[in-house]
């Protein structure tokens, strides 16, 4: 992920603003020894090759704050962390260079805030399949974890 700022018309992810729901139900841990766990991962799948939206989770069991530094994934040839930014009638997307889970509490990169836009594809991806995102953290772990691809229609 670079760290120069790029906006973008609200195109798709018109689509993630379309759906404002915060609400989560708790999930699976995706890997236990770490001090970061994601949780409740899937993607808006979009038809047409469009750019599909990652959301996740993402819960810091440590007493120090860890900042998501970088997302890649063999599944897209380019996964970066957006968000969603309104200014007045018009709503664009800004790259973010890293995002902090605070000690002892979570972050959610979820709809109407930040998502994790998946481009490029690498091969056909179609809801009900699963995705990997590989997460990086400033305090040096890396976190591979599956992304339940959904429908448009799905909100969480
Ligand atoms: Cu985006």
């Amino acid at each position: 992920m670079s760290i120069k700022i790029k906006t973008f018309a609200a195109l798709s992810c018109a689509f993630a603003l379309s759906a404002l729901s915060f609400g989560f139900a708790p999930g699976a841990q995706a890997a236990g020894a770490h001090a970061i766990s994601a949780r409740e991962a899937w993607v808006r799948w979009l038809p047409n090759n469009l750019p599909a939206a990652g959301y996740v989770t993402l819960v810091n069991a440590s007493d120090k704050p860890i900042d998501l530094v970088d997302i890649s994934s063999n599944d897209y040839g380019d996964a970066m962390l957006h968000q969603t930014v309104s200014n007045g009638s018009t709503q664009k997307m800004v790259m973010v260079d890293k995002l902090t889970v605070p000690a002892h509490g979570q972050v959610a990169i979820a709809p109407g805030g930040y998502h994790v836009m998946l481009e490029d594809a690498k091969h056909k991806v179609k809801p009900g399949d699963t995705v990997h995102l590989t997460l990086k953290f400033s305090d040096g772990e890396t976190l591979d974890t599956p992304f339940a691809v959904k429908s448009p229609a799905q909100t969480k």
